[in-house]
């Protein structure tokens, strides 16, 4: 039986996918790029540089490093005030449910997400402190679908990787767990993929799970 879970933020205990489409769209609007939710969504649980670079795909011009890096800070500025507007209600159903039973059935609880403003939004949701270990963004040289995120994550929790299992709703996410030697549980638009050791469509389906694996 896993030990702890692990879990994806955006897509999984929250949708930040709107906030940071405007944010993108805004940068795009100012220079001219072309760009829509289609291409959006190719930037789920893909760092903040990594996102920059699809976004630029569309451009006719080349970005120095420069001024990639300050357009990745215009769009983190425009992401980070929008991110004010999030509350407890942004969770997804049964969230606090499920983390609060996993806890009582012994079973650690950890965040592994790429973002950089996790604990912003953790914060923002009321659940900052909840988690046994936090890995994100800030602690990381290499993006999903690297298992670093995930493995910082089991070495916070003091675990070893087997013992850990990660639910997330990204194809990059779900290849990061099985890379770093977890089981992985697909949620969401990772339900269709192959690699999932497990998929569920609803939070607390971990529950059983957990007392089954
Ligand atoms: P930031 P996750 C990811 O979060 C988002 O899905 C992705 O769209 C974003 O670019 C990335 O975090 C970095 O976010 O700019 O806040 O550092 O799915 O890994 O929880």
């Amino acid at each position: 039986m896993s030990k702890a879970v692990i879990f994806d933020l955006d897509g999984v205990l929250i949708s930040t996918d709107k906030l940071h489409y405007k944010a993108w769209k805004a940068i795009a609007d100012q220079e001219g790029i072309y760009f829509d939710e289609e291409i959006n969504n190719r930037l789920r649980g893909v760092s903040r540089m990594a996102s920059l670079e699809i976004v630029l795909e569309r451009s006719d011009r080349e970005y120095s490093q420069e001024e990639k890096e300050k357009l990745a800070e215009a769009k983190n500025d425009i992401y980070k005030e929008s991110l004010k507007e999030l509350s407890p209600k942004d969770l997804f159903d049964h969230a606090v449910e499920t983390i609060a039973a996993l806890k009582e059935k012994g079973i650690k609880v950890a965040i592994g997400s790429s973002s950089k403003n996790t604990r912003t939004i953790l914060r923002q949701l009321g659940i900052e402190d909840v988690f046994d270990a936090i890995s994100d963004g800030n602690n990381i040289t290499h993006s999903k679908p690297h298992p670093e995120v995930f493995l910082k994550a089991s070495e916070f929790l003091g675990l070893e990787p087997e013992d850990c299992t990660v639910v997330d709703d990204a194809y990059a996410g779900i290849d990061a767990a099985k890379a770093a030697g977890m089981t992985a549980v697909g949620i969401g638009d990772a339900t269709n993929y192959e690699k999932c050791d497990h998929t569920i469509s609803d939070l607390y389906e971990l529950v059983d799970l957990m007392e089954e694996n």
